[in-house]
């Protein structure tokens, strides 16, 4: 741990973003609290024991662990705010505020004067303006005096193994020169890579949407590919492959059962609906948002077809869906693609069971064998290390007769040549 600071820091907010950056803060010598509505959260980490499966967490949060209360007066002892709370959208797309809002008046009902408020959940440029300044001002606060306001979108990638809250490179953007040059010195303090200051708060918030529009659309391109490519007899897979040998100008994304999480899939909407405030139509964005958003009804099809094929209407064959978290190696769900073809599922009047060893809880069958003696046919939603370790051999023994595999993860091969149908996304 280095050197005791004298400023205190509060993260409001102790999920995949606000824990480790807490556990960072301490580590690094600031006395660190984190704000947290989950009385059950709380207890955890009180124990040092992590909430959610992350290798970091569970590596550094009983040596730095931050002291986690519901109590939103901790606050006041804070020089250093962080707030890290969901920015989701409703069912119809729409961007919900309401985590930021209420984070913020907490924070304007309890500020210490001069404190550094920094936003790091993902918002459209514009929020820190349009939301959060009034917040302070309305109370009666003048920024850039009374309180310091940046944005510095956070970046963390669960299950990355190799870049986390140590040493991803930030930016930050703030509403005054003061605001930047305290914020950039506290992220450089605990991050061991670039800050970049942004001319603005604006650009800030831009960036991270950006970022992640740009993989949304990527992969809207991958999956509109594999759509022809079904058609055209070509594995897409392999040509993506193919084209990632040019060392230069060609970044490989590849088609999937769908979008999940909490940033590719929502961040888009988020600039969708202020520029259309502000007049503009973001075509491009909403179609590979149509695409992406297409692909759990297209596995479902990818299945019916298959199955039609050996006679087997999808009314009345058990089909079990293999990994209900968004992605490999992870227990997150949040708007997994998994859900989507599981009321997909549903409306063919299909009996289907669930398996995923990340997230048990959820999973209807609790162990890969029973599921795989119960179905015949199954979809591959998740590509978990356990599924793609799975010997071919043992679907053949468990009699299944179709794979739909949804993250191109199996041995199209091997179980082609058992004589089991397989469909890929593409391949
Ligand atoms: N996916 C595809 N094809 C791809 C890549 C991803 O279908 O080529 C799907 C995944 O299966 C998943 C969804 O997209 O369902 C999102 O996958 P992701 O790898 O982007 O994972 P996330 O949601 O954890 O994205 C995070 C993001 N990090 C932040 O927002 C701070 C994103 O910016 C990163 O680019 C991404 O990790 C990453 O690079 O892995």
């Amino acid at each position: 741990m280095s050197e005791k600071r004298n400023q205190k820091v509060c993260v409001i907010g102790l999920g995949y973003v606000g824990l480790p950056l807490a556990v960072r803060c301490v580590e690094k010598g600031y006395e660190t609290y984190g704000l947290e509505m989950d009385q059950k959260k709380v207890n955890l980490i009180n124990n040092g024991r992590s909430p959610i499966e992350e290798k970091f967490l569970e590596d550094n949060l009983p040596k730095f662990k931050p002291t986690a209360t519901t109590d939103e007066k901790i606050i006041k002892k804070c020089d250093i705010i962080l707030i890290c709370v969901p920015t989701p959208v409703d069912s119809m797309y729409v961007p919900d505020l309401t985590p930021v809002i209420g984070a913020s008046k907490a924070v304007m009902r309890n500020l210490k004067k001069g404190a550094l408020v920094v936003l790091e959940s993902t918002v459209n440029p514009g929020v820190s303006e349009e939301v959060i300044r009034p917040i302070f001002e309305e109370a009666g606060f003048v920024v850039g005096k009374d309180v310091f306001i940046a944005h510095c979108p956070e970046r963390i990638n669960p299950g990355d193994a190799k870049w986390n809250v140590t040493n991803i490179p930030r930016v930050v953007g703030s509403f005054d020169k003061t605001g930047l040059d305290i914020a950039v010195k506290f992220y450089e303090s605990i991050v061991d890579g670039n800050i970049r200051p942004m001319k603005s708060i604006r650009e800030a918030e831009a960036v991270k949407i950006v970022e992640n529009s740009f993989r949304d659309i990527n992969i809207a391109f991958v999956n509109e590919l594999a759509k022809s490519f079904d058609k055209l007899g070509i594995d897409v897979k392999d040509v993506i492959l193919g084209a990632s040998t040019k060392p230069f100008a060609f970044m490989a994304h590849f088609p999937a059962c769908g979008v999940g999480g909490h940033c590719i899939p929502v961040d888009p909407y988020y600039l969708i609906e202020r520029a259309k405030k502000s007049g503009f139509d973001h075509k491009f964005l909403k179609v590979a948002r149509e695409i992406n958003n297409s692909m759990p009804s297209y596995t479902v099809e990818l299945m019916r077809d298959a199955l039609n094929k050996l006679q087997m209407p999808m009314k009345g064959t058990k089909i079990g869906v293999l990994g209900i978290s968004y992605k490999a190696n992870v227990d997150d769900t949040r708007e997994s693609p998994t859900f989507k073809i599981l009321t997909l599922l549903d409306e063919h009047g299909v009996k289907y069971d669930t398996f995923d060893p990340h997230v048990i809880a959820k999973s209807s069958i609790k162990t890969l064998n029973v599921i795989l003696k119960k179905v015949d046919a199954l979809i591959v939603a998740t590509d978990h290390k356990e599924f793609k370790e799975i010997d071919p051999e043992l679907f053949k023994q468990h009699g299944i007769k179709v794979i739909v595999d949804g993250k191109n993860c199996l041995d199209k091969d091997a179980i082609k040549k058992l004589g089991i149908i397989y469909k890929g996304i593409g391949r």
